[in-house]
């Protein structure tokens, strides 16, 4: 038995997330979750929200509330849609929590004494009505390269140039709409990467195994043009974590906070805390603390590509250079992105599935399975509703809840509910167990891998093993002539059904625990063999016939839902 501390990007406060999010981290970190965990080992599973920064301070702005009160609602949405898509975390987090607070603060302070931090003046636009520095996307005016009226301060959307605040023509808050703006002097702290370079640089060559996506884009930051820069870690912000040490101000650092991009990856370690504070776990040093047991976990990573740099650098900068012996990951599975139908998903113009518009229309395990089976891996994937529609209706309802059904319904009408006696094992049963026990250890090597979408492709291989058995052997004649012999091949199909609800589980964990109940199953262990799990329930076991697993999905609401998230989302 091993111990594995299992973290997902967090997401960001401000707003449901779409499944492109989804399935970039917090679901396939819960699929590895769930099957470390089928597997007998000792997981601890985390996730929180992201919820520092201007965009949570705008956001709660636009809603028209004080920014904590916003943040805790949007944290139990957020919590709410985790439990609906069946996300297993042992603990849904805060960036925002006093524990993270006091962690960040802590960090900080050990880095400056490491001499890793240092003060860097710098000039930035300053908003006289709103009262507070503007961050440069919060600036617009007209661009001076093309006459675009709203140019932001970092960047023209029209003719794509990159700007600085202060060549925009009539700049302007796009807070408050005032013009009242100056250039003006302000501290932060720096967080001096530069000085660890090397030691980043080699400690990520001896991460063997890792993804490519993973360590190309480390290396391409490393040595890319300047190669690791130093990093303000502060800004001129309300809400956050105060630059604060030992309870006061750090010195020119009054008013200020924490950049969310510092507080938000030390949140997995507070987030431990918050585990134990809220009675859940009694030990979180166990697992980060490499003087306190922490050496024997192994710690995997699950996050989108665009955050890879902040995982693979900024956060091992803050781990190493605090000297301080904290656990470091072991495994980074990064992901691209998902498309949806011909473009990308777009939070800004609702455009694609959102997590609560996706649990309104069908239930999870069908979302799961696609995402899943399709995880954008290698490269980008897409989402259309044609490949979805035929991979729930085939995967599913055809292969999977097709099997259930037809198995245990013969069952009621030839023999009881209860699995039948009679009859003896031969050639193609022993056929049967033998690609099955191939496939099932296909599935577990590309589990143990986190290669998803192969690990999706030999669970469905599996699930087919049972419908040709049922295809070659035809149970419905055999009966006619040798009912005991139909009687051997149904109890073993019987049990093929528990041995999918077993392994399928951390893919689909609510049909596969339907199923178990069907089944009346007491043992759902991970099996030891294929051999010993088709007899698990023996003769004379009582089932039920399940309900209908997979609803198949009909074109018309195919194309009622294509319309629907095609644009802005109401
Ligand atoms: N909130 C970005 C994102 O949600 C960011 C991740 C933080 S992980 C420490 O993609
Ligand atoms: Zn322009």
């Amino acid at each position: 038995m091993a111990r594995h501390l299992i973290t997902s990007a967090i997401p960001y406060i401000n707003g449901v997330k779409h499944l492109g999010n989804l399935v970039g981290s917090q679901l396939p970190a819960d699929l590895f979750a769930r099957y470390m965990r089928a597997r007998g080992h000792e997981v601890l599973f985390l996730c929180a929200t992201d919820e520092h920064g201007t965009p949570a301070e705008l956001a709660a702005a636009k809603a028209g509330k004080p920014v904590a009160e916003y943040c805790a609602e949007m944290w139990q949405v957020q919590a709410d849609l985790a439990d609906g898509f069946r996300l297993s975390f042992d603990h849904f987090g805060r960036s925002s929590s006093e524990q993270n607070k006091a962690l960040t603060q802590h960090f900080a302070a050990q880095l400056d004494a490491e001499g890793l931090i240092r003060e860097v003046s710098e000039t930035q636009m300053y908003s006289h009505t709103d009262g507070r520095f503007l961050p440069d996307r919060y600036i617009e005016g007209t661009c001076p390269n093309c006459g675009f009226d709203s140019a932001r301060g970092d960047q023209c959307d029209n003719c794509t140039k990159q700007l600085d605040p202060v060549d925009l023509i009539e700049p302007h808050s796009t807070i408050s709409g005032s013009t009242d703006l100056e250039m003006r002097e302000t501290k932060h702290l720096y967080l001096a990467q530069s000085k660890m370079k090397d030691e980043i640089e080699q400690w990520i060559d001896t991460r063997v195994g890792w993804p490519v996506l993973t360590t190309s884009i480390a290396k391409k930051w490393l040595n890319d043009g300047d190669g690791l820069q130093d990093r303000g870690i502060t800004r001129d912000l309300d809400w956050g974590v105060p630059v604060m040490k030992d309870g006061a101000w750090w010195p020119g650092m009054e008013g200020k906070v924490f950049y969310v991009w510092f507080d938000a990856p030390i949140e997995y370690i507070a987030c431990a805390q918050e585990w134990v504070d809220a009675g859940k776990g009694d030990d979180w040093e166990r697992w980060w603390r490499t003087d306190k047991g922490a050496d024997g976990v192994r710690y995997t990573q699950f996050m989108g590509k665009d955050n890879v740099p902040f995982h693979t650098l900024s956060f091992p900068v803050t781990i190493l250079g605090s000297r301080e012996p904290w656990k470091l990951v072991d495994y980074i599975k990064s992901f691209n992105y998902l498309n949806y139908d011909g473009g990308q998903f777009s939070t800004s113009r609702g455009r694609g599935v959102f997590m609560d518009q996706a649990l309104e229309i069908l239930p999870a395990d069908y979302w799961r399975w696609w995402l899943l089976s399709h995880a954008p891996e290698s490269s980008d994937s897409e989402f259309t509703w044609e490949n979805f529609q035929s991979s729930v209706n085939k995967d599913l309802a055809d292969v999977l809840g097709n099997f259930a059904s037809r198995v245990t319904k013969f069952c009621r009408s030839k023999f009881s509910e209860a699995v039948p006696e009679g009859g003896t094992p031969g050639p193609r049963e022993a056929q049967l167990v033998a690609d099955l026990t191939a496939r099932l250890a296909e599935y577990e090597a590309h589990m143990e891998a986190i290669e998803i979408r192969k690990a999706a492709a030999s669970l469905r291989a599996a699930w087919v093993l049972g419908n040709e058995y049922l295809q070659d052997v035809a149970p419905w004649s055999t009966f006619k002539e040798d009912p005991a012999q139909a009687a051997m091949q149904i109890r073993l199909a019987l049990n093929l059904i528990r041995l999918y609800a077993v392994i399928s589980a951390p893919f689909i964990p609510d049909a596969c625990a339907d199923l178990l109940r069907a089944m009346k199953a007491e043992d759902a262990q991970w099996p030891e063999s294929v051999e010993a799990a088709v007899t698990a329930l023996s003769e004379g076991h009582a089932f039920d016939v399940p309900d209908v697993t997979f609803r198949k999905f009909t074109d018309a609401e195919r194309e009622e839902w294509q319309e629907r998230f095609a644009g802005v989302r109401t």
